[in-house]
């Protein structure tokens, strides 16, 4: 645990946090940040475009970290980048958002905001760990085939307009966001083939979902919270991770406008309730009513050329 106070940190260096406005890894960076209750200022992106702001950062070197998956790239977001009073010079930047949730347990947690990996005691510090990894890696994969494949396939002539005006609707940079009005559907065709997401990922991915919630639910049969007596980064991820699949709405605590329900297809709006009716969905729901929003800072927006990126 840090000997400074959140306050003192932040004068001591500037963080900018750049994510993509949709993403539910990019939400468990922001939820993490507004847990330590950290100043900064947000840079929101869109995907494709992410790259030309994410490469300079990751070409300046200051990266002390390893990538964790193979499923994004050298540009992944979120990005945490690190300055110097200033803001001026680039100290240390992080591209993954485990790193992140580490670096901010370990620099920012005190007696109010406990560090999020030790707060069920040391006894299950690793198996933590070990269940943010597997949410990552499970969870975090299965809701990029299912939004992806339901938006652009299953549901594509009702969701062309929700999907294309998501970056108006965040207020991402006017470009940014004229460019994804007239390249979205391109655009996310290309990340489906990236991602080789197929009828088959889409189908597998509700059953490893609906798997996820049962496993969870029965977890939280025997305590209150995922990995024990208290909130940790194993619920803060699941939570985070699952924000799309189960809809979660800005009145319900998604910091930002996520897409609005027509742009899912009945049959992932009836998947939706299904998850949400479960044990785990309505803790999921729960926290994001009690623990996502409250007393923390919201962040200050950057502004690029104008605002126009
Ligand atoms: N393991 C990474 C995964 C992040 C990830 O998949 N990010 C996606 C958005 S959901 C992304 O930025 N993709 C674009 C890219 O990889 O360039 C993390 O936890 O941060």
């Amino acid at each position: 645990m840090s000997d400074l106070s959140p306050r003192q940190m932040e004068a001591t260096q500037k963080y900018l946090l750049l994510s993509i406005c949709y993403s539910h890894f990019n939400e468990k960076a922001r939820w993490a940040m507004s847990y330590y209750r950290v100043q900064y200022t947000h840079q929101l992106l869109l995907p494709f475009f992410h790259m030309f702001t994410i490469k300079p950062i990751v070409d300046s070197g200051v990266s002390k970290h390893e990538s964790r998956d193979n499923l994004s790239s050298a540009f992944s977001t979120p990005c945490l980048a690190l300055y110097d009073p200033s803001g001026k010079e680039l100290e240390e930047s992080f591209h993954d958002s485990h790193d992140i949730l580490v670096h901010l347990s370990e620099t920012f947690s005190n007696a109010e905001h406990v560090n999020l990996y030790k707060s069920c005691g040391p006894e299950n510090e690793e198996k933590i760990y070990t269940m943010e990894k597997h949410y990552d890696e499970v969870i975090g994969a299965a809701v990029i085939d299912l939004a992806y494949h339901d938006i652009l396939v299953e549901n594509k002539w009702s969701s062309i307009l929700p999907f294309a005006t998501i970056g108006f609707k965040n207020r991402v940079g006017v470009l940014q966001s004229l460019f994804w009005f007239g390249l979205s559907p391109f655009l996310g065709r290309m990340i489906m083939s990236f991602r080789a997401i197929t009828p088959d990922k889409y189908e597998k991915a509700m059953e490893t979902l609906r798997h996820e919630f049962s496993q969870a639910s029965e977890l939280l049969e025997k305590s209150q919270y995922l990995a024990g007596d208290y909130f940790s980064a194993a619920d803060l991820t699941f939570a985070a991770l699952s924000c799309i699949v189960l809809g979660i709405t800005h009145e319900e605590g998604y910091q930002l406008r996520p897409f609005r329900a027509n742009a899912w297809s009945p049959k992932c709006r009836e998947f939706q309730q299904e998850l949400r009716a479960t044990r785990a969905g309505k803790h999921v729901l729960r926290l994001f009513k009690e623990q996502r929003y409250f007393g923390s800072p919201l962040p200050k927006k950057k502004t690029t050329l104008l605002g126009l990126w």
